[in-house]
């Protein structure tokens, strides 16, 4: 009888040491996340496209990565009008308008009862034949998936990530350009695949003439003698949001801020680097292909920008309140 008791005690002990270790993110995860689909909200294990759609077959639609913190989507217009430019150039006509999306973007988010998210928008061409033209697809699929956030690991904010610049090119302006965000990302994970068997974090890609590009999901940006370079969009690489946040946040600082072609050499003797993403917020570059940036420290400027970022994505006037 004692022995059960105690047996008893230190279940519910060792339980409650468990619910309170685990984090939010954990116990989010217990529950069964909801995916819009097509108009519906689908348990996340029954959401399902078909094989037969053109974005599974070709990478043929269009995408977006969105994050909500705190209650706040950041800069859910800007990302939406993205969505509908990037669709506009592959003749895929969304089947919502955008008031319409972002509602639903806001619904998916409430229904799972998120406040700090990863948002993953995408429009295929939807369901077709097995062969490519776009013309025998009739309803292009919309899915809206709303996750938790997980964090970079290992202090890659606080120590910075070492990146490689790749033999592999950035698709061209005159071919499937980044400045379109399409389910094409081959381009990218390629670049991604030499920077992994090369043991760094991240990937950069150059453009055909030999300038800076962009990482696999991010923009670039150098510092040298305190002015804040970011390679023009020219060199393929996409309009990036946070790349405009950066900028608009270092005119503000009063930090001269400027697009402008980099090369390998402007980058290896910058004095600080650094990434911009929708997940990899604002992560300073400390080494490139083994040469130590600036210090090998993050940068005094790019540690400024990273200060002003935390505040930027908290603010209400920045993006859409998911409660109201
Ligand atoms: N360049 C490319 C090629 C991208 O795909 C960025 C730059 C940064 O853009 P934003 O607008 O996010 O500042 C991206 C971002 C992810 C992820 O999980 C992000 C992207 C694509 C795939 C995954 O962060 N796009």
């Amino acid at each position: 009888m004692i022995k059960t008791a105690n047996l008893l005690q230190k279940l519910y002990q060792t339980l409650n040491e468990y619910i309170n270790s685990s984090s939010l993110e954990d116990k989010l995860l217990e529950r069964e996340l909801l995916i819009y689909i097509g108009g519906e909200y689908c348990p996340k294990s029954e959401a399902k496209v078909s094989v037969y759609d053109h974005g599974l077959l070709y990478g043929d639609g269009v995408f977006e990565g969105i994050r909500a913190y705190d209650g706040v989507v950041f800069r859910l217009k800007e990302h939406i009008d993205r969505l509908y430019r990037s669709a506009s150039v592959i003749m895929l006509k969304i089947p919502l308008t955008k008031e319409a999306m972002m509602k639903a973007v806001l619904e998916t988010l409430r229904r799972n009862k998120l406040r700090d998210a990863y948002i993953r928008l995408l429009v295929t061409r939807g369901v077709g034949d097995l062969g490519l033209d776009p013309r025998k697809c009739q309803n292009p699929t919309v899915v809206i998936i709303t996750d938790v956030i997980r964090l970079h690991s290992g202090g890659a904010k606080e120590k910075g990530i070492k990146a490689m610049l790749v033999w592999v090119k950035r698709d061209p302006v005159d071919a499937t350009s980044h400045e379109v965000k399409s389910l094409n990302y081959m381009n990218s994970i390629l670049a991604k695949i030499e920077a992994n068997i090369a043991g760094m974090d991240e990937a950069i890609c150059l453009d055909k003439n030999g300038h800076i590009s962009e990482g696999v999901a991010e923009n670039v940006f150098i510092v040298k003698k305190g002015k804040i370079i970011t390679p023009p969009t020219s060199t393929g690489a996409l309009v990036g949001i946070t790349r405009d946040v950066a900028m608009n946040l270092a005119k503000k600082l009063n930090y001269t801020a400027v697009e402008s072609n980099i090369t390998p050499t402007d980058l290896f003797t910058a004095d600080e680097a650094f990434f911009t993403g929708t997940a990899a917020e604002i992560i300073p570059v400390v080494e490139v292909n083994r040469r130590v940036i600036g210090d090998g420290k993050p940068g005094p400027i790019t540690r400024r920008l990273m200060q002003e970022f935390e505040k930027v994505v908290r603010d209400p006037k920045e993006g859409v309140l998911i409660y109201q």
